[in-house]
């Protein structure tokens, strides 16, 4: 495949942006990153250079742009079939898609009150009204991917899938806010940060000064 771009914001912000880096990694792809810091004056003009919709990430490839993590995603997957960033079997691939779409979509609450900021730890704050609630569905979704289709490996379908990748920064979330799981639900917290890739995203976003 020729080159691709992904540009993305701070890696110790955006969380919609680890989406398709880290398929892009589990990949194993080359490609060039374009890492624009988020929250400085600067952010949004230079953000719009690439974006159409003012929103990173967006992947640039030949002459085709692509904004948002899913529409980003999706096209990964329809350019390295083999790959199986979705599960080959039929009610897996159903369920994975189903469960991408409901984080995309939804967790409003758990989203503005337990904001991505890996290098921060803060036990305890963000429980707003509705924030448990979306963690318990959040896990609820976990334990029953674990259980149901999970035996191949030890993500959500087994295997590295995009739906980890949905789920990656929510991951990262109930690290710095320290919230309390399940069993089942610390076990695959476990197993997303073992991940290599994982690892270096956030000593990248240790390493960054914004
Ligand atoms: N639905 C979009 C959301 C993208 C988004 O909100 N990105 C944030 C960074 S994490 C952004 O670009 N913010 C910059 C701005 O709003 O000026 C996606 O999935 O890519």
């Amino acid at each position: 495949m020729t080159q691709l771009t992904l540009v993305i914001g701070s890696k110790n912000y955006s969380s919609w942006s680890l989406r398709p880096w880290l398929v892009m990694k589990e990949l194993g792809l080359e490609f060039n990153e374009i890492l624009i810091p988020l929250y400085t004056p600067e952010s949004s003009s230079k953000i719009r250079q690439y974006s159409p919709s003012g929103k990173v990430p967006v992947l640039l490839h030949e002459t085709q742009t692509v904004w948002d993590s899913l529409a980003i995603c999706e096209y990964l997957a329809e350019a390295f079939p083999n790959k199986h960033l979705w599960p080959e079997d039929k009610a897996a691939r159903a369920f994975a898609r189903s469960i991408s779409a409901e984080m995309h979509s939804g967790f409003a609450n758990l989203r503005e009150n337990m904001p991505m900021n890996c290098r921060a730890k803060y036990p305890g704050k963000g429980l707003a009204p509705g924030v448990q609630q979306d963690i318990d569905r959040i896990t609820s979704i976990w334990q029953y991917s674990r259980q149901n289709f999970g035996s191949s490996g030890n993500l959500l379908l087994g295997n590295f899938t995009i739906a980890d990748a949905f789920f990656a920064p929510v991951v990262l979330r109930f690290v710095t806010y320290d919230v309390q799981l399940d069993a089942i639900s610390q076990d695959y917290v476990k197993a997303v940060l073992a991940l290599s890739t994982m690892q270096e995203w956030l000593k990248a976003a240790e390493n960054e000064t914004n």
